[in-house]
């Protein structure tokens, strides 16, 4: 039976690394006076690095050779700690929306009494930004934030997947994950959950293998999803009828 849905942030509830943490970190080398700026297209080759301030370290790895380590994970953590407040303006200034059906499936969630969790590699305060300034009842409606600083390593490490599955009290063959990227399907597979990629324009063309299935958003009636990979979708959207019928599937093939 699915009990709980759990939500990757970044990529997944919205666009926010292309319209949020790239900008915010071009804003912070700005205001260093740093001469880098990541566009979109550079941006999505450095994500393959997870975490912002590990993404940044290894870019200057790259750039700034030359100086100690030891400095330059002082810079890199320095300016990643301004970057964060660049992002929270950027978030509260509204620059990042919702993906399609984000809003539509959190609400149906919510009003059918299936548990909500987030598992994210960004920060806390990030994600609470984030629904804050765009569907604000859901941050009374989400049982557990599993953030940054609750497990050891990032994704693809199922760290944070076994945090919020241990706070929720429950199986991973209850719960179905919802992720945008390979590494976020790595990290959710390895903790056991069965797992719906949504990709976006950064992680379209990665491998998904082993996703229940794999849609291009999960769309709304007026705006239809499109199946990629995996189970098809039945009718336009992805709701919580069509989640269970998924969840169901694959739970019955692992019997
Ligand atoms: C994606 C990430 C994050 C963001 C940047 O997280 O890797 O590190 O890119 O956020 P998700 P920080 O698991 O939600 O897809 O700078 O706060 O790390
Ligand atoms: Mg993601």
């Amino acid at each position: 039976m699915l009990l709980a849905l759990i939500f990757d942030v970044d990529g997944t509830l919205a666009d926010t690394e292309r319209d949020g943490h790239r900008i915010a970190f071009n804003r912070a080398f700005a205001e260093a006076a740093l001469p880098w700026h990541w566009n979109v297209e550079q941006y999505g080759e450095l994500l393959h690095v997870a975490g912002g301030q590990e993404r940044l370290l290894h870019f200057m790895r790259g750039v700034v050779p030359e100086i100690p380590e030891s400095r330059r994970t002082a810079l890199a953590s320095a300016l990643h700690a301004r970057k964060t407040e660049h992002y929270l303006s950027l978030i509260e200034a509204g620059a990042v929306s919702l993906r399609p059906g984000i809003a539509r499936l959190l609400r149906e969630v919510h009003a059918q009494g299936c548990l909500l969790a987030i598992a994210t590699t960004t920060t806390r305060a990030n994600v609470h930004a984030l629904l804050e300034h765009t569907l604000p009842q859901a941050l009374s409606w989400v049982a557990v934030i599993g953030a940054a600083d609750d497990a050891a390593l990032k994704k693809p490490d199922p760290g944070i997947y076994r945090f919020v599955l241990a706070r929720l009290g429950l199986h991973p063959a209850e719960c179905l994950a919802i992720e945008d990227s390979a590494a976020g399907l790595r990290a959710a597979m390895a903790a056991g959950l069965p797992t719906l990629v949504t990709v976006n324009d950064y992680s379209r063309g990665q491998d998904f293998s082993g996703a229940l299935a794999v849609v291009n958003s999960l769309g709304e009636p007026e705006a239809p999803a499109q199946s990629m990979a995996g189970a098809m979708l039945k009718g336009s959207h992805v709701d919580l009828a069509q989640l269970r019928e998924w969840h169901a599937a694959s739970i019955a093939n692992m019997l």
